[in-house]
């Protein structure tokens, strides 16, 4: 089966699943009839509520440590002083509570997050990057519920959590759907060691999220998270790994193409509008193969001349090596009409200045089903 295909059929099958991160057996619990999710949210929602306002955080400054950017959490105590998580609602300074709507199960979902501290990029353009909801991540986390309860931790750094809603692919694990929701809100930092198993990042981005059950694991119980628990989870997000799932050339998160590049990509039911399906065939770009929907597959739609690959956006530095090609040019703009048959040069005199490389608002050309691949035959 091709690669395309085992991805989408994964994708039809589990994209409504709610995936487990870690979840320990739980063949000993039975789990719960499932009740209507809009009955159950708005109990989660003023609990969720009730403990933002009732705990407060300290957080762990040890750069380089293990520890950096760890959270204790603390129920305020009557008469009690200390800021409390809801203080931080829409801070203008870190750390920062916000929320965003999540629209799943016919309702809306309010989820809470809390920015602590912001990942940076450093003077090399690593870092400061954020995983779309199609990404996977390589994160620390403590979980624990609303009661204080921690069920779950981990802080190598080097588990691979998958937030594509597929089943475990590519060495990452699938996840519950408010990490995947949640996620793109953060930022990475940098590897500054690794040994003997032990990594180390700095000016990773830090944080929690606030998680109603039916964004968790709903009513799916085990001795440790009882069904229809809320979530609260503190987490370092240390690096992010890109997937192309249609191999067409394109990550994902390029295929991104809503007007807003939200970082968010969806599969809807047919007949349900998508913002990410160029083509609108119900097949959302990042899972289709040929996204304008002219009969010519993206992969081959974005060769240069040569047959080598346009970087989506360019690259920060043209190759020497392909003296032909200025590798600082994205996906062009329609091939030229002009000059069909010649290949894109800026040492060519006859060729049409580069201005269709450069416009950040072009449309590229694989998503323009009126130009015509000029590669193809
Ligand atoms: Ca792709
Ligand atoms: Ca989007
Ligand atoms: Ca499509
Ligand atoms: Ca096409």
């Amino acid at each position: 089966m091709s690669k395309i295909k085992f991805y989408f059929i994964l994708l039809i099958a589990t994209v409504v699943t709610i995936c487990s991160c870690n979840k320990d057996d739980d063949k000993d619990t039975p789990n719960v009839p499932a009740k209507p999710f809009a009955e159950q949210y708005p109990i989660d929602s003023l609990a969720i509520h009730n403990y933002l306002k009732t705990h407060s955080i300290v957080v762990t400054e040890k750069p380089g440590e293990t520890a950096d950017q760890d959270v204790k959490i603390d129920a305020i105590l009557v008469g009690g002083t200390k800021p409390s998580i809801w203080s931080y609602l829409n801070s203008p300074t870190f750390p920062k509570l916000l929320y965003r709507n999540v629209e799943l199960h016919g309702i809306t979902y309010k989820l809470y997050y809390l920015v602590i501290r912001e990942g940076i990029k450093d003077v090399s353009g690593v870092g400061g990057e954020s995983p779309s909801n199609v990404d996977a991540v390589f994160a620390a986390y403590k979980g624990t519920l609303l009661d204080g309860t921690v069920f779950d931790s981990s802080d190598n750094g080097q588990n691979q959590f998958n937030l594509d809603g597929f089943k475990a692919h590519d060495g990452g694990a699938p996840v519950i759907t408010g990490w995947s929701e949640a996620f793109p809100k953060f930022k990475t930092g940098q590897l500054v060691s690794n040994t003997n198993g032990t990594v180390a990042y700095a000016n990773f981005g830090s944080g929690m999220m606030f998680l109603p059950s039916g964004l968790g694991y709903y009513n799916k119980a085990d001795t440790k998270i009882p069904a229809y628990s809320p979530l609260v989870f503190s987490v370092k997000l240390y690096s992010v790994k890109r997937f192309d799932h249609d191999a067409d050339g394109i990550p994902s998160y390029q295929e991104d193409v809503d007007p807003f590049h939200d970082g968010y990509m969806y599969v809807f039911a047919k007949g349900v509008e998508n913002k990410d399906d160029t083509d609108k065939d119900g097949i959302p770009d990042f899972l289709d193969f040929d996204d304008d929907g002219d009969g010519y597959a993206t992969r081959g739609e974005i060769k240069d001349a040569n047959g080598k690959y346009y970087p989506y956006d360019g690259a920060l530095v043209d190759d020497p090596s392909t003296p032909n090609i200025n590798e600082t040019y994205g996906i062009p703009r329609k091939y030229s009409l002009k000059y069909p048959n010649l290949p894109e040069s800026e040492t060519n005199p006859r060729e049409p200045k580069p201005e269709d490389f450069t416009d950040p608002a072009r449309l590229r050309r694989h998503l323009d089903p009126t130009c015509f691949p000029p590669y193809q035959k």
